[in-house]
């Protein structure tokens, strides 16, 4: 088999050259390769400087994750750049595209670093649950400091070329499109001088001036990084490169990336990589499928839904015509989205400029007749199936032929929906998350009859759009909100026999949640779709409704807030469950943390067992991928059905048998089976 890596003289330099499609993954051969080119290089007089560069879209773009978990076939990472470093014939990684993980260790261990304009750099191994492996975290600090080295090996996010030579992680930009010639120049202009290795540098001299630094970027990372194991390896790996030898320092990184690399967090996050890049498939649709083109867009409904989703394209340049009923809702749409964008716009993630340019897209109207050349039309409006109907059907009349017509209902039978149309073909349902403008999740409902061009379609604008997007078939509450559901009854079932809601809560804070279903309800507002009647009562949340108890907004709901927000339990809560449970003879008693967790996810992963053997979602890993997306199941556990597999669909099934829980024979055969949900 040819070798991916090719070398081409120019003069006295030599390019090394690597051709490994999609993204220059670093590969056993890739590596071979380059170790062997440098060897090359070494033992050719006539060379004196070398370049490195890489065909296709991208720099190396990491160590090959699909060699992950598989016995390790040498020469390894470290190795060569070891040897690519020791050369004293100067060596300049020339990159484009983006130089991430091994790549970027790949520009580190060369003595300098040329990019075009358009390049990004970055360490996103503690995405995958890891720690840069080939020194990364040794020679990073060597050459930018702790400062600026630590956002990038904690955080994991490339940053632009411009900002890459700012912190002096890379010596020069060079032409967009000049990069090879622009990188044989700068190479020729570093002949016969003495060689800079990153390694040979003093690490973190701003982290020994001010030693505080380190826990200061802990402390403000707190948040983001609670529950995951990487990103304090991180920190601590770049630590040590200001407190240790090179040798000792790299060392200790290889001891702390082994350890992640042999645990739970990284397995699972390693399946998430792959599980999202799986979910934009759908298995029966042929891959050359052609695309109906999308130049505009309409969105009936500017209300907070309809303004999130308009947001999405505007934001990705596609023009949109929102439609609203009346003249106050469609300026109080509009103004909502500007207020959106500043709010962005304040917080230096985009522009002013991009805020008009964005709005500049915009075309407010009360008149259906303004939809008629959209090539797809979203509709957001009330979650009621005859309001869903009659808009359908007037978007048949109005709408030119072969447009797209959606639902961005989340849970009606978008086959009954496509009934109300001449072309149920071009049916299809859009799901977004609230806020539409920020979740990545976008569920893809696809009817029975919605046709192959019209999914494919759909699919691919997700991902310019910047979603994440997994297809579910039409049941109630399709993939997510059918899941939620199960998680939800046991909630309630719970607090009726004595749980205390905060543990309910804190047990789905403690596995990883961002927060629990009773802290959800007062975020959102515990008197959404309360009939206004204080005298009726005859549910909890009536009867909180009743005591004035509408949610954090109203400084009490379930919990009591103080001007800080910070919530505490109530007693009045507690009674009022406890009268409710015992009017329903509802016996109370002791519940343990363990047997609420239990009974909160098992009945989702049985649920998710169910979507599997009814068709409604592909694949498993589509469940995991709707789940992280979707609702904040914690990305470190792979989503409900890789969870349940690391810790044996056995233990589900015996745990559900235990509750008294329904369990599915598909869940309980794979169980017995030893086997596998996918
Ligand atoms: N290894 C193997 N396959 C990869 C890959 C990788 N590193 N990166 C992408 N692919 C596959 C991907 O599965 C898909 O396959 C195809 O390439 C296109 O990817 C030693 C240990 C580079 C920004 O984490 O961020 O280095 O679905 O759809 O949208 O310290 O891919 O077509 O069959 O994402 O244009 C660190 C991961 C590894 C980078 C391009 N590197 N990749 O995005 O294409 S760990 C990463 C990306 C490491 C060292 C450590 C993106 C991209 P298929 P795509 P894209």
């Amino acid at each position: 088999m040819t070798s991916p890596i090719r070398t081409e003289r120019h003069d006295n330099v030599l390019v090394v050259v690597s051709d490994n499609p999609p993204v220059n993954a670093l590969g056993q051969a890739v590596r071979a390769g380059l170790k062997d080119a440098i060897a090359e290089a070494l033992a050719d007089d006539g060379v004196e400087a070398v370049v490195i560069r890489c065909d296709g879209q991208t720099f190396f773009a990491g160590a090959d994750i699909t060699e992950f978990g598989k016995p390790p076939v040498g020469p390894n990472l470290p190795e060569t750049l070891d040897a690519m470093e020791a050369s004293d014939k100067p060596v300049i990684a020339a990159i484009h595209g983006t130089a991430l993980g091994g790549g970027c260790e790949v520009a580190l261990a060369c003595h300098y670093r040329v990019a075009v304009p358009s390049a990004k750099l970055g360490l996103p191994e503690v995405k995958l649950g890891l720690i840069p492996g080939a020194a990364g975290t040794q020679r990073l600090p060597r050459l930018v400091g702790a400062e600026a080295a630590l956002p990038l090996v904690v955080g994991g996010n490339p940053i632009p070329a411009k900002k890459a030579e700012a912190i002096g992680l890379l010596d020069a930009l060079v032409g967009e499109d000049s990069l090879e010639a622009d990188a044989i120049a700068f190479a020729k202009s570093k002949i016969g001088q003495q060689v800079p290795r990153a390694s040979e540098g003093k690490a973190n001299e701003d982290g020994v001036r001010d030693p505080d630094l380190f826990d200061r970027f802990r402390a403000s990372q707190a948040r983001k990084i609670r529950g995951f194991d990487a990103p304090n390896a991180a920190i601590e790996a770049v630590k040590a490169a200001g407190e240790l030898s090179y040798a000792d320092g790299v060392k200790k990184e290889r001891e702390l990336f082994g350890k992640l690399m042999g645990g739970t967090q990284s397995a699972a996050m390693r399946h998430y990589f792959f599980a999202e890049r799986a979910a934009n498939k759908i298995d029966d649709v042929p891959k050359d499928t052609p695309l109906i083109p999308i130049r505009k867009v309409g969105v009936i409904g500017a209300g907070t839904m309809g303004g999130g989703i308009t947001m999405n394209f505007l934001s990705a340049g596609i023009p949109v015509t929102i439609l609203e009923m009346a003249e106050d809702a469609l300026d109080r749409g509009t103004r909502t989205m500007r207020k959106n964008y500043e709010n962005t716009a304040k917080k230096g993630r985009m522009t002013m400029e991009a805020v008009d340019t964005a709005m500049g897209l915009l075309t407010p109207t009360l008149s259906y007749d303004d939809l008629a050349d959209c090539d797809l039309v979203i509709e957001a409006v009330y979650e009621n199936m005859d309001v869903k109907k009659k808009v359908f059907a007037k978007l048949d009349d109005v709408v030119k032929d072969g447009a797209i017509l959606a639902s961005n209902t989340s849970y009606l039978d978008i086959d009954e929906i496509a009934t109300a149309t001449k072309r149920p073909g071009y049916v299809v349902g859009l799901h977004f998350f609230s806020p539409a403008n920020v979740m990545k999740l976008l569920e893809v409902v696809r009817g029975k009859e919605t046709r192959d061009d019209v999914l494919a379609t759909v699919m691919k604008l997700s991902k310019k759009i910047g979603k994440v997007a997994a297809v579910s078939g039409v049941c109630p509450g399709f993939i997510g909100n059918r899941m939620l559901s199960k998680r939800q009854e046991q909630a309630n079932a719970l607090i009726m026999e004595g749980a205390n809601y905060w543990d309910v809560d804190d047990v789905l804070l403690e596995f990883g949640f961002p927060m629990g279903p009773f802290q959800m309800g007062d975020l959102a507002g515990i008197d959404i779709g309360w009939h206004r009647d204080p005298s009726k009562v005859t549910t909890v949340r009536e009867a909180l409704c009743a005591a004035g108890r509408f949610g954090q907004k109203a400084g009490k709901g379930f919990y009591d807030y103080d001007e800080a927000r910070n919530r505490t339990p109530s007693d009045e809560v507690k009674q009022i469950i406890a009268d409710f449970a015992a009017k329903e003879g509802k016996e109370q008693r002791e519940i343990s943390k363990d047997e609420i967790r239990e009974r909160l996810l098992y009945p989702m992963v049985n649920e998710g067992a169910k979507i599997l053997e009814e068709g409604v979602a592909q694949r498993a890993s589509d469940i995991d991928v709707v789940w992280i997306n979707g609702y904040g199941w914690p990305l470190y556990t792979g989503g409900p059905m890789f969870w349940a597999k690391t810790i044996g669909f056995e233990t589900v099934v015996e745990g559900l048998d235990r509750h008294g829980l329904p369990v599915s024979e598909h869940l309980r055969k794979t169980a017995a089976d030893g086997g596998s949900l996918d």
